[in-house]
């Protein structure tokens, strides 16, 4: 390993790993445009699947997918255990969703983004046997304020203090879901608002430890691969996260338990990713509140990204513009 006065240069994995990943976001996110607004979920994660394994076969690292989306929806996917990457380099876990968000890029709809998050390999919990978790996502103020065992009333009241705002302030992303009816008449209840989101919890988390957002914290249930690359960039953004497992089903609760899975357990930052070295990085499919989709101007396709990386804390804004003719024939 070389290393130099200020540490190590090739920590595993490597900081130049965070720009080559966002090659594979931003390819995702521009294969996916022909189909935002198209009606054609299964084509746009398709092509951002596709798009997203052929760029990373390219990066220099020896990636294993931990964590891959599309289970839960019968979606096309970068399979568990498929190795990705040009197999030299630092041995990491990664989980993907190349389309966090098909329904909306179907829809032509908001907030559908491309995403990586990376870690030391076997760092990621493999929670792939249960598809959901109840998750609570705040910036730092909410460590050792918030607690997911407490009711949503108690711990928006005990946010509020910490961040010094009035109640009525306080805004909480949700996803708009049925099953999440009491839990949102129980966030105004408290006189906070809510932001309902229609799909998209990992952007929604993000926005919740980030600083200068309107978004105070992330609650409620959302799909397992998000919670893993939610904790990823948390661990970036030194924010708060914590989640509990939620089985829907009694085969799934067995399937979790056979592979070692908590179900009375807490899962905090660092049992959801045991490191920490994370990367996380995404590229905007569709205009949303943390970049903008893509956007083609004339000949240059523009794409939006954000890189984040633990080890230093940074939270990196890329913008890339890509000679359209480029991409015409790969
Ligand atoms: C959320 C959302 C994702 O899954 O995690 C959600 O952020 C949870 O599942 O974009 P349901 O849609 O079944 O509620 C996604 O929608 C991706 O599938």
């Amino acid at each position: 390993m070389v290393t130099t006065e200020t540490g190590s240069l090739f920590l595993q994995p490597d900081r130049n790993l965070a720009l080559e990943l966002v090659r594979a976001t931003e390819a995702a996110a521009i294969r996916a445009v022909p189909f935002i607004g198209k009606g054609d979920k299964l084509g746009a994660d398709g092509a951002a699947v596709d798009a997203m394994r052929k760029f990373l076969g390219t990066v220099n690292f020896d990636g294993v997918v931990v964590i891959g989306e599309g289970e839960k929806d019968n979606a096309p996917m970068l399979f568990n255990g498929e190795h990705v990457g040009n197999g030299h380099g630092p041995s990491c876990d990664i989980a993907v969703d190349p389309i966090d968000g098909t329904s909306l890029t179907a829809a032509g709809r908001q907030n559908a983004l491309s995403m990586i998050a990376v870690s030391d390999r076997g760092a990621m919990l493999d929670a792939s046997t249960v598809f959901y978790m109840d998750k609570i996502v705040t910036g730092a103020e909410g460590i050792g304020v918030v607690d997911i065992r407490r009711p949503i009333a108690e711990n928006i009241r005990a946010l509020a203090k910490a961040k010094g705002k009035p109640i009525g302030e306080i805004v909480v992303a949700v996803l708009d879901r049925p099953r999440h009816a009491e839990f949102i008449e129980a966030i105004r209840a408290t006189g906070a608002g809510t932001r309902l989101m229609l799909d998209g919890d990992v952007a929604g988390g993000i926005n919740a430890a980030m600083y200068g957002t309107r978004i105070d914290m992330c609650a409620g249930i959302g799909g397992s691969p998000e919670g893993i690359v939610t904790a990823c960039a948390i661990k970036a953004l030194g924010g708060f996260i914590q989640t509990t497992l939620y089985p829907t089903k009694d085969e799934e609760r067995q399937r979790g338990l056979d592979a070692g899975l908590k179900f009375d357990h807490v899962y905090e930052a660092d049992d959801l990713v045991r490191s920490d070295n994370t990367f996380f990085v995404a590229t905007g499919v569709t205009d949303g509140g943390l970049v903008s989709g893509v956007r083609r101007m004339g000949p240059i396709i523009r794409t939006e990204s954000i890189v984040l990386r633990s080890r230093s804390g940074t939270i990196r804004r890329v913008t890339a513009d890509h000679l359209a003719a480029k991409w015409l024939d790969h």
